[in-house]
């Protein structure tokens, strides 16, 4: 049996390798298999938990469209749509916000990473966004939600929220409890300038990331500067993990050649890094180059942009809609 999918990306510029890699990649492959219904969503509504340039915005919800469409996702397969256009997911947001336990999203720890620390500045709309993203996705019936490491606990959330409130209503299986599709190997992809950090949006230095956006001679100039150390490459999985950087962009490498770990150093083993990062330069070039391309090109065909949203949005809200109306019933509205 095919399975329900749903997953988001948010809207706020600068996609990058960890997006590709970590979830947009594993959206098209879900999307090739005919037997699978997929949803992707624009999340225009998390997006502004942070402060948000309106303009910028809504030129990011285009550009995150055109980069799924570049990435090879088939908007006449998948329902492509963006969030705050199917109000459905604000309400149910709201009705589980009154079912999620403030405890449990005390412990999330992507809020106290955001927040920093100054958490009383921080929006209230940060502090609850699991529980939208709860609601995104459990109005799809959704079976399985294809997401990097890093939403691994807000998933857990989503899976809690559910069966709670399946529980208090006394209606087994009204929600379906969905599963994390989160690839085994390369499911995290580090900064290049530091393999302790998440590669990520809002980090300050662009030479920490691959931008999808990026041309050939960004991305040759960004792997001559990532960091590495001063060994060569190992000859075993066992000895990158105390070399942060060089499994990083080993695991890049790997990702991108649809290799393991294994074969990856049996192929540069013992080599020094300028001849791998040659390689790994490549590599990237021939997958980045065509994506981001066609999100150029995309990019001036505003129209059809929005006529995919337009569309996504009709057939996603017939959908969720249906799914609401049903919870109000439920609750007792
Ligand atoms: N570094 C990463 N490695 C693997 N997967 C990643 N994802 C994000 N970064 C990595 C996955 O990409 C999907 C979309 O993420 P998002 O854009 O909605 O939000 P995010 O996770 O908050 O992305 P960033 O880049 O880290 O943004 P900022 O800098 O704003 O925090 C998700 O499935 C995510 O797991």
């Amino acid at each position: 049996m095919g399975k329900k999918i749903f997953s988001g990306v948010q809207p706020t510029g600068n996609l990058h390798l960890g997006n590709y890699l970590g979830a947009i990649k594993n959206f098209v492959d879900l999307n090739n298999d005919l037997d699978n219904e997929c949803v992707f969503c624009v999340v225009d509504l998390h997006a502004i938990t942070v402060n948000q340039d309106p303009k910028e915005l809504r030129n990011n919800i285009r550009e995150t469209v055109a980069t799924f469409i570049a990435s090879g996702i088939d908007p006449e397969k998948s329902i492509i749509f963006n969030q705050s256009k199917v109000s459905a997911h604000s309400e149910a947001a709201w009705i589980l916000s009154c079912v999620a336990r403030m405890g449990w999203l005390n412990r999330m720890t992507q809020f106290k990473e955001k927040a920093g620390n100054d958490k009383e500045k921080a929006s209230v709309g940060l502090y609850s966004y699991p529980v939208l993203m709860a609601a995104d996705i459990l109005l799809y019936e959704t079976t399985h939600v294809p997401v990097g490491d890093d939403q691994k606990q807000h998933l857990e959330l989503c899976r809690d929220i559910a069966q709670k409130f399946n529980n208090d209503f006394k209606f087994e299986d009204f929600f379906k409890v969905p599963e994390p599709l989160i690839q085994k190997e390369f499911s995290r992809i580090m900064s290049l300038k530091d393999g302790s950090k998440k590669m990520s949006k809002s980090e300050s230095s662009d030479l920490s990331r691959i931008n999808l956006t990026d041309d050939k001679d960004q991305i040759i100039n960004k792997i001559k500067k990532a960091k590495t150390d001063t060994l060569p490459l190992p000859e075993t999985v066992a000895e990158l993990e105390k070399r942060p950087e060089a499994k990083n962009l080993i695991g890049i490498y790997s990702s991108l050649a649809n290799k393991n770990l294994e074969k990856s150093i049996k192929e540069f083993s013992g080599k020094n890094f300028s001849e791998f990062k040659e390689k790994l330069s490549q590599a990237l070039v021939e997958k980045i180059i065509p994506i981001s391309t066609e999100i150029k090109k995309l990019l001036n065909e505003k129209e059809y942009l929005d006529t995919i949203l337009l569309k996504g949005c009709e057939k996603a809200d017939k959908i969720a809609s249906k799914k609401v109306n049903k919870i109000h019933e439920i609750v007792g509205f």
